[in-house]
């Protein structure tokens, strides 16, 4: 069935009526006995459902917190000060602030932070739904963008037609000096790479829906039992079976964040300069270039043209700019 599409009218008239249950849901909370709460206590947020957020005290009890009228937009990841309610719940007073952000476009509503304080971005592609290098090329300029260090993940190996089908696109990360792991999270091949790669460090699984995120994470620790599922037999596309984002941590040190499977990773809010920024190879040649605001398409004396042609730059690479490029025209 066809999509029902929602005009401008219709989206406003949602948002409204949206933000009045929250503005109720708070306000009822701000009216709290505030001799009742507890002294405050630091803490990280582990869940984002709706209205709430889920926070862990250092012990690691878990806490359904309120949000004060002032807090908005807390995500995964953030450091936060809260109190205890006498029924066990809590409120977040104050957030601590950022050493980074993830954010992404939504539709209707601009950049959204998705998660904060993250270290590492494991980049997950899969040759099933599809290996698609624009995916990981736009992810690759968000987290060189974002001062998150990227690590291209290559999951389900067992299902590669031919152990090397896919080497030249690792291969073309790999030197470009990104790190790529090659796993697969039904024979358990790559995993104790992984491991030693999250030791410590606060990291996120990003990627298309059905890569397989939530299997790795299942796969690092059991016990959880995530829900995952099958392509969809019709379209081959993942289901979007994970649908909010969560932090757990590792046995020893270090946690990890699962996140909901994107169809596209919008990055509209990066400009022209950020995506040069993003796109590695091209920072040091893009001095070179005859124009100051060469935009490495068809300008004359183009560097970064000239070094495709030489082949010292991959054209997929290229080619990935020029769509990317393309969207954020689109979208100003
Ligand atoms: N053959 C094979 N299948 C895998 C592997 N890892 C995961 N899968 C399967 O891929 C499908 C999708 O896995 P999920 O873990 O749900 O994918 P996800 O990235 O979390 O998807 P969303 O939550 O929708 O974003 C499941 O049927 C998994 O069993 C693997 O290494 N090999
Ligand atoms: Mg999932
Ligand atoms: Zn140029």
């Amino acid at each position: 069935m066809a999509k029902r599409r929602i005009n401008h009218r219709q989206r406003r008239r949602i948002n409204a009526n949206r933000d009045q249950k929250v503005a109720k849901a708070k306000g009822a909370l701000d009216t709290f006995d505030e001799t009742q709460l507890s002294p405050e206590l630091k803490g990280l947020v582990v869940k984002h459902v709706r209205y709430h957020v889920e926070v862990e005290d250092q012990s690691r009890s878990r806490y359904r917190c309120h949000l004060r009228q002032h807090l908005s937009g807390l995500v995964v990841g953030d450091e936060v000060v809260f109190r205890v309610t006498p029924d066990g719940h809590g409120v977040v007073e104050a957030r601590l602030e950022r050493r980074s952000e993830l954010i992404r476009h939504v539709p209707y509503e601009g950049g959204k932070a998705i998660a904060a304080n993250v270290d590492q971005m494991f980049i997950v592609s899969a040759p099933k739904p599809d290996f698609n290098s624009q995916v990981i090329d736009r992810y690759l300029v968000a987290a060189e963008n974002l001062n998150i260090t990227p690590i291209v993940v290559l999951n389900k190996l067992d299902l590669l037609s031919r152990p090397n089908a896919l080497k030249a696109d690792i291969d073309t990360y790999t030197s470009l000096g990104y790190q790529c792991l090659l796993i697969s999270t039904k024979k358990g091949d790559g995993l104790s790479e992984l491991k030693v790669q999250l030791q410590g460090a606060n990291s996120i699984f990003v990627g298309q829906s059905g890569v397989g995120k939530s299997s790795i994470v299942n796969a690092l620790l059991p016990q959880l039992a995530l829900e995952t599922q099958p392509l969809s037999e019709n379209s081959g596309l993942g289901q979007h079976t994970t649908t909010s984002v969560n932090l757990y941590h590792l046995p020893e040190s270090g946690t990890i964040i699962d996140s909901p499977g994107v169809r596209e990773f919008s990055l509209w809010h990066i400009d022209k300069d950020q995506l040069v920024e993003g796109f590695i190879e091209f920072r040091s040649r893009q001095h070179l270039c005859k124009f100051r605001d060469c935009l490495h398409l068809d300008d004359p004396g183009c560097a970064i043209k000239h070094a495709v042609e030489e082949r010292e730059i991959s054209f997929k690479r290229y080619d990935s700019y020029q769509r990317i490029l393309q969207s954020i025209m689109d979208n100003q």
